[in-house]
């Protein structure tokens, strides 16, 4: 028994792989929003978290290496309440991960999609995760059998949002939550870089999928439901009035646009106790 060694001693060639099914998850989670809730609350609820919001199993060898990848600006209150439903929800699910926050720095017009390159691009330079999951600050997964690991094509997981009556708005429909191997991401060239402001750019992801030869996979409505912390559209994240004529091109686009073209200057990268705050300029429209 090496119980009473630190961790990272007993991460070695004598732990068992964790269960194939964890016996820690459970089914729907009720989700609401504590008024007064701190970091710090956050921070004492989940001990176990290490220096950039890093978690493994203590007793046994995670199955799954899971980064969470989170495009931000000025959302502080939603990333609070995802952290406290994330990370012990990761954890029941016996995950070895890691929390990353993109930060889009300076208030020119956000770009959720050249975040998420950045990302890829940052965290795997740091673990070689085997699944990375693009997540919206504000959408908080309502149950446990929601498994945040990858499948063998890439996968939709925020099919049943409580603001679309918890059903799939359309078809195509690529928002809020997606995961996807490295060999996914790279397959498609990753995101496009040139979506600046609100809509479209889910769907030219959407698109890349197809375009690239895959197809999209989808937790039931039942196991992939989400609460969207309501919100109005932001300041900075105005309607683009091109992405409609964008996405007419995608099928020319995509490979000239994506992974292979992001450019942009990493501002600082902090490992806090929860998450890794990675701040990047990220440019401007051209
Ligand atoms: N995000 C930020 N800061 C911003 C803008 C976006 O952090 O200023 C991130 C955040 O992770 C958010 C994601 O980008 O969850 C998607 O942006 P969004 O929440 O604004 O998009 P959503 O479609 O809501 O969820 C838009 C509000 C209504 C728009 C109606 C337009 N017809
Ligand atoms: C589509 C947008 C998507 C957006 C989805 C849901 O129309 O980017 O609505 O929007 N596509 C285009 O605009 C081309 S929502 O109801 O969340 O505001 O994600």
């Amino acid at each position: 028994n090496l119980s009473h060694l630190p961790r990272a001693h007993r991460h070695g060639d004598d732990m068992p792989y964790c269960p194939k099914t964890s016996p820690l998850t459970g089914g729907p989670i009720h989700v609401g929003f504590p008024s007064g809730l701190s970091l710090a609350e956050v921070e004492r609820k989940n001990p176990l978290v290490v220096r950039g919001g890093r978690y493994r199993p203590p007793d046994c060898e995670a199955r799954h290496r899971t980064a969470i990848i989170i495009p931000h600006r000025h959302r502080e209150h939603h990333l609070k309440f995802l952290l406290y439903y994330l990370h012990p929800f990761l954890q029941r699910q016996q995950l070895s991960y890691g929390v990353y926050i993109i930060h889009q720095a300076g208030n020119y017009t956000f770009n959720r999609a050249k975040l998420m390159n950045v990302g890829f691009r940052e965290a795997m330079r740091e673990e070689d995760w085997d699944c990375l999951f693009f997540h919206d600050v504000d959408l908080i997964p309502e149950d446990d059998r929601n498994m945040y690991v990858c499948d063998s094509n890439p996968k939709h997981a925020a099919v049943a949002m409580d603001k679309f009556g918890y059903k799939l708005p359309y078809k195509m429909y690529f928002g809020g939550v997606s995961a996807l191997t490295p060999l996914h991401y790279l397959k498609m060239n990753g995101f496009p870089n040139n979506y600046w402001g609100w809509g479209g750019e889910d769907d030219d992801i959407g698109l890349r999928v197809t375009l690239a030869g895959m197809y999209i996979t989808r937790p039931s409505l039942q196991v992939g439901r989400y609460k969207m912390i309501k919100h109005k559209l932001d300041k900075g994240n105005d309607v683009n009035p091109k992405r409609f004529n964008m996405l007419t091109k995608t099928r020319h686009t995509w490979k000239l646009d994506g992974m292979n073209t992001a450019e942009y200057e990493i501002m600082s990268r902090h490992h806090l106790p929860l998450y890794t705050n990675i701040t990047v300029h990220i440019g401007t429209e051209e």
